[in-house]
């Protein structure tokens, strides 16, 4: 396995994207959990950067169609430029958020690395929710719901631009997985532009191992495979600790096979741990459950597999 083992933590404290406060609260509850000890137990080099800083949040509603978009455009290019800044210096990233509206800076950021160093880029979305709302569609204005449309260049300008090039990456390069909570504009959005959905009715008649299978089909020794891991994919009877808790997620067991399966190509380069709320969670339990599955995505597992 050619895992990278060199790891840098950086954490992204805000939940300037989100629609319930505490996300902001993420990257400690993570620390806490023991991310950085895990990770050096599986062998990794692990450095910490600290945390980035970024406006606070003024809680404000939306303006044309966008909550918070001054203040969103300065987390994404912080976070744009330190995740940069760790792949060009040949290490994995892993962001810690934060609401999910920073995975545009992240993901802008790996599609930037992959363009200069000629990789194939592939991105898993483990996520409750599509993200791929427009300021047209959004019920909600939070851009959180936004950042899939705004990498493949459906958004404002000032988010759209952030890695230099627009669109920041190609609709066919992403795979979504466990997604259960799409608005009706959102919906119409994700068939126009073909996303590859597995959604949780795939899940269940097909199984999360043929999902996977099908999701990392199209992997090979010259793709950056990048993680964004939405912590409320999990189901909510496992993760209560997310702003946006749905139904009808993956189980313990679930989780833990897409994990393992990530782990097995070899191939992940990046990852985010986004929208984890310890304001909502119950003894850091959710922020626990993240760094077990973190443990399997960097390929622990109960024996040695052949
Ligand atoms: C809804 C919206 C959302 C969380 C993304 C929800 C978006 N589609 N919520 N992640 N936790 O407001 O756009
Ligand atoms: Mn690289
Ligand atoms: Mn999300
Ligand atoms: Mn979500």
């Amino acid at each position: 396995m050619t895992l990278l083992r060199s790891i840098s933590l950086i954490g992204a404290p805000t939940d300037i994207g989100a629609g319930a406060r505490g996300a902001s609260m993420g990257p400690e509850a993570m620390r806490v959990a023991g991310i950085g000890e895990a990770l050096r137990a599986r062998g990794c080099e692990v450095q910490d950067r600290g945390n980035l800083a970024g406006p606070s949040n003024p809680w404000q509603p939306p303006v044309d169609g966008y909550r918070h978009l001054a203040e969103v455009v300065a987390w994404n290019q912080a976070v744009h430029e330190a995740v940069y800044t760790e792949l060009r210096d040949g290490r994995l990233p892993i962001l810690l958020g934060g609401d999910h509206c920073l995975g545009l800076g992240s993901i802008s950021a790996v599609a930037r690395h992959c363009r200069e160093a000629g990789k194939k880029l592939r991105i898993l979305w483990l996520d409750a929710h599509a993200d791929f709302n427009t300021s047209e569609l959004t019920p909600s204005g939070n851009i959180h719901g936004m950042p899939v449309a705004c990498l493949c260049g459906f958004g404002p300008k000032e988010l759209v631009e952030i890695g230099g090039q627009v669109p920041a990456i190609n609709p066919k390069w992403i795979r979504q997985i466990g997604i259960r909570s799409v608005d009706e504009g959102e919906k119409r959005f994700v068939h126009e532009q073909d996303l590859e959905v597995f959604d949780m009715r795939y899940i269940d008649e097909m199984g999360m191992r043929h999902a996977m299978e099908l999701a990392l089909a199209t992997l090979d020794a010259n793709t950056h495979l990048h993680v964004s891991f939405d912590v409320d994919f999990l189901d909510p009877d496992i993760a209560p600790g997310v702003g946006t808790t749905i139904p009808g997620g993956p189980t313990y067991r679930e989780a833990q096979l897409c994990m393992e399966m990530i782990a097995d190509t070899g191939r992940m380069a990046s990852l985010d741990v986004m929208e984890l709320n310890p304001a909502l969670d119950v003894r850091n339990k959710t922020a626990l459950l993240a760094v077990d599955l973190i443990e399997s995505l960097f390929g622990k597992s109960t024996l040695m597999r052949k």
